[in-house]
């Protein structure tokens, strides 16, 4: 006998594009060997909770065979890499998304343990597994890659080690500006970890950025830290050695020098919900998955909804980094009938979901993540709706103001991004941050600590109804709290070098 561990599964999926296939399987799989729902996460993948042992080889096997996979999924190298999920919102998207889809080929390890131990595969005596990137000792640390096209910012490129934005002339992608040291974990009462967001070094031309990629890895893997877990992501090697130490020794290994950045605007990084034309033609609805949670309910049959698109379903499914999803690459012929499956088990966007709640993201946490102080996918949803009561009484139900919550500091549902962010401290107790811009590119700052849910009300209702009385037209709820001097500016804003 040995004791009843239950295991999470977490799927890759570059770009967070699965057809309707995939899905039917990852489907099947979350009710044979999971807990019957499935995770649809921050990172545009898909997570499996409640995966006994002896579910594990099945489960990653049948990954597998959809052509899929989970390997480095985690571990010290490159994980998911990260696109809009939309390639057809633009005329370059689809090239974008390739890249995305070739980085994270590229970066894959190449070792073959992974398919003996998981896949039956024979092992090939005597040859050790060779690492042309990673090399014996694999990365310091995780390293995450996303790649984003302006004016959106749905992935949070900033939050990224290595994020890429793409940048158009004439319609055509040209290449992308490279931001390096992005990153949000850090622990309470260790000043020496932060939240960091990358600083944007240059532009590379795209027919150059693989090469770069690949430079800036090997940078961090030659010099990151290895003698401490919690100081080893890149944005720690940069702020140890300087910024134009790592520009200098990127230029030095690729042998010419990357340009100035190319200027570029984000509006947002949240989703635009509802049905969008894509410029190919076909249709894109993005359906509100509240924290990604996909699962059947009285009322509420999200599961068996998106099971039965996925069968009619000519176009695919596509992740959003915000939890969402999007079904996408519709037939104008089949949007009818998409809309009904969804209308039958009450899940179609209800219009009377408020623009809070549509943007708002929570971790996993309690019950399942080990390292969770407090609740967050669990609760948000509750306390959405005692805040919402106050968005309606002051006007503000349809204003998007990002909200963001995580069980612990290490930042999963990216809450340091949020404008309004709460980080769990202790069951039923949180930080409150406030004042991180609405786009993605500025953290916020800490407002107060150890917050009941009655102090969190208590705290935010002021704040709303002046936001409500006293902002100027198209002012974010971001910028107003430090317009206000209610939070003061994060001191580590991105920098972009000239
Ligand atoms: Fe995360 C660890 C869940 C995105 C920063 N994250 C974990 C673990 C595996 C807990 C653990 O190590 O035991 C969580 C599993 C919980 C569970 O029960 O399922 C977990 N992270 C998640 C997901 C599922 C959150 C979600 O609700 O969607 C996201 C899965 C992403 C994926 O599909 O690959 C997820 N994690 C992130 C992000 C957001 C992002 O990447 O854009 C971050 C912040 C960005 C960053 O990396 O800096 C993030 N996760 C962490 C960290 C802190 C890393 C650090 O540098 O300090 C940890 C802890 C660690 O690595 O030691 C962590
Ligand atoms: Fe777990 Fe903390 Fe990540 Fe939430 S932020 S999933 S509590 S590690």
């Amino acid at each position: 006998l040995e004791p009843l561990y239950q295991f999470m599964v977490r799927v890759r999926v570059p770009g967070g594009i699965t057809r309707p296939d995939q899905w039917l399987i990852l489907d099947e799989l979350s009710d044979k060997y999971g807990n019957g729902t499935m995770k649809l996460t921050t990172r545009q993948s898909f997570q499996f909770h409640g995966i006994l042992k002896r579910g594990l080889k099945p489960t990653i096997k049948a990954i597998n065979d959809a052509l899929l996979s989970t390997i480095a999924t985690c571990g010290d190298v490159n994980r998911n890499v990260m696109c809009n999920p939309n390639p057809h919102q633009s005329q370059i998207h689809e090239e974008v998304y390739e890249m995305a889809a070739r980085m994270s080929e590229y970066f894959t390890p190449k070792t073959t343990a992974y398919h003996e131990i998981w896949l039956d595969k024979e092992k090939v005596s005597g040859t050790p597994d060779f690492e042309p990137l990673y090399h014996e000792t694999y990365l310091p640390r995780k390293f995450k890659i996303a790649l984003t096209i302006p004016p959106r910012n749905d992935i949070d490129v900033f939050a990224n080690d290595l994020g890429l934005i793409a940048i158009e002339e004439n319609n055509e992608l040209i290449g992308f500006n490279v931001c390096v040291g992005g990153g949000l974990g850090s622990t309470f009462g260790e000043k020496a970890t932060y939240a960091r967001l990358g600083d944007v070094i240059g532009f590379v031309p795209k027919d150059r950025i693989m090469e770069v990629a690949e430079t800036v890895i090997a940078i961090q893997r030659d010099y990151g830290n290895r003698a401490d877990r919690r100081n080893s992501r890149l944005k720690y090697t940069i702020d140890k050695r300087g910024l134009e130490w790592f520009v200098t020794e990127l230029n030095t290994r690729i042998g010419w020098e990357i340009e100035s950045p190319r200027a570029f605007r984000f509006d947002t990084n949240g989703d635009r919900y509802g049905w969008l034309k894509g410029t190919n033609g076909k249709w894109f609805y993005t359906l509100f998955v509240e924290h990604g949670r996909v699962k059947d309910e009285e009322g509420y049959e999200l599961k068996k909804a998106l099971r039965e698109v996925a069968l009619v379903l000519n176009g695919d499914f596509r992740l959003t980094g915000n939890q969402n999803l999007i079904i996408g690459n519709v037939e104008e012929a089949d949007k009818m009938l998409i809309e009904h499956i969804l209308t039958q088990h009450g899940v179609l966007n209800h219009p009377k979901l408020t623009g809070l709640r549509l943007s708002s993201m929570a971790c996993v946490a309690l019950n399942t993540c080990g390292l969770a102080f407090a609740e967050s996918e669990r609760y948000l949803p509750s306390l959405i709706d005692k805040l919402d009561v106050i968005m309606r009484k002051n006007g503000l139900e349809t204003d998007e103001i990002n909200i963001r919550m995580t069980g612990c500091p290490n930042g999963c549902a990216r809450a340091s991004l949020g404008e309004i962010g709460f980080v769990g401290r202790a069951v039923g107790r949180y930080n409150l941050y406030l004042g991180a811009s609405h786009n993605g590119d500025r953290l916020n700052t800490l407002y107060k600590e150890m917050l009941s849910e009655e102090a969190i009300i208590e705290a935010l209702e002021p704040i709303l109804t002046a936001y409500a009385q006293e902002r100027e037209p198209q002012e974010h709820f971001g910028d107003f709290v430090i317009r206000k001097k209610i939070v003061e500016a994060t001191d580590r804003p991105v920098r972009i070098l000239a």
